[in-house]
């Protein structure tokens, strides 16, 4: 029987701590604002924002929706970036993926600047997560790490498996754990003895994007299972990339879904928007 690792509740501490550190800044008369950009009418984007635009409010901040249409150019967007790159009271900008297929999505991420890129998408900050000396942790691995931590289990010397290779989380996921001195291993479709591997790990994060593609004989009895997938079924319902129901039984601690990372990669949102605005005012 496996402990639950609350999402949820992890993610109310977490923001808690950003609020009261809010308000403090808004006693020294700073405000923070995040600048949140959705182009076109993807549901899901639009249930994301509305999160993440809530989120801001819970926490004190400001935040600054631009919805633009479905049509719209990269110039135009490219413009947008500009204008908020400029505006001293948007403190972090984010531009809610996917986009369209007619705007290149690395043009965009490219154009933000480092210092409001709350997402640590773009190549600078890229770079910093690789050297290990970072502003900005992106959000879903940043998530991750806080949920693994919460468990009181020590990365260090693990053997930790990152099923999923993508630049917003296998790979940056698998540099936080290698950080953490854990002995790191990050499988994906070619991957030869796949089970075997995984198998192995004492902490296993699963980000595969297929529902219950983690199964019961895949997983070391009281590993640390971190599921971070976000399959939407036929029947609306979410379904995480683990056999919850099978492997909970094996794993000591496991993430559910909904109410595990997803929480947590919101959260993580407004802690770098917090740290965005502490930077560009000298705090930081
Ligand atoms: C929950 C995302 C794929 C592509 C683009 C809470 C979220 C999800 C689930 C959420 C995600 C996934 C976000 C739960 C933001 C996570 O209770 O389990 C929150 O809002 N997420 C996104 O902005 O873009 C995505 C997944």
């Amino acid at each position: 029987m496996a402990q639950l690792i609350s999402g949820k509740e992890v993610s109310a501490q977490v923001k808690e701590r950003v609020r009261a550190q809010a308000e403090e800044l808004k006693a020294k008369g700073i405000e923070i604002g995040l600048a949140v950009v959705i182009v076109g009418d993807n549901p899901a984007s639009r249930v994301y924002v509305n999160s993440k635009k809530k989120a801001c409010e819970a926490v004190g901040f400001n935040s600054y929706e631009y919805a633009l249409p479905e049509e719209t150019t990269e110039q135009e967007l490219l413009d947008l970036v500009q204008v908020l790159n400029n505006d001293p009271k948007v403190n972090g900008i984010l531009v809610q993926l996917p986009l369209p297929k007619q705007i290149n999505e690395e043009a965009i991420i490219n154009a933000i600047s480092a210092e409001k890129d709350v997402d640590a998408f773009h190549p600078m900050n890229v770079g910093k997560i690789m050297i290990g000396s970072y502003a900005f942790l992106p959000c879903t691995p940043a998530g991750a790490m806080e949920l693994i931590d919460s468990t009181g289990v020590d990365v260090s010397g693990k053997n930790c498996v990152v099923i999923g290779r993508s630049n917003i989380v296998g790979k940056p996921m698998a540099m936080l754990l290698l950080h953490r001195s854990g002995t790191v291993t990050i499988c994906h479709s070619r991957t030869q003895n796949l089970k075997e591997i995984c198998r192995n790990a004492d902490i296993l994060v699963a980000a595969v994007g297929r529902a219950n593609f983690v199964t019961a004989d895949m997983v070391k009895p009281g590993a640390v299972v971190i599921d971070v997938g976000i399959n939407r079924m036929e029947d609306g319902k979410l379904c995480g990339d683990v056999d919850f129901a099978a492997v909970e039984p094996i794993a000591g601690y496991i993430t559910p879904v909904p109410g595990g990372v997803g929480p947590m990669t919101i959260a993580m949102l407004m802690q770098n928007t917090l740290t965005a605005a502490k930077q560009q005012n000298g705090l930081g």
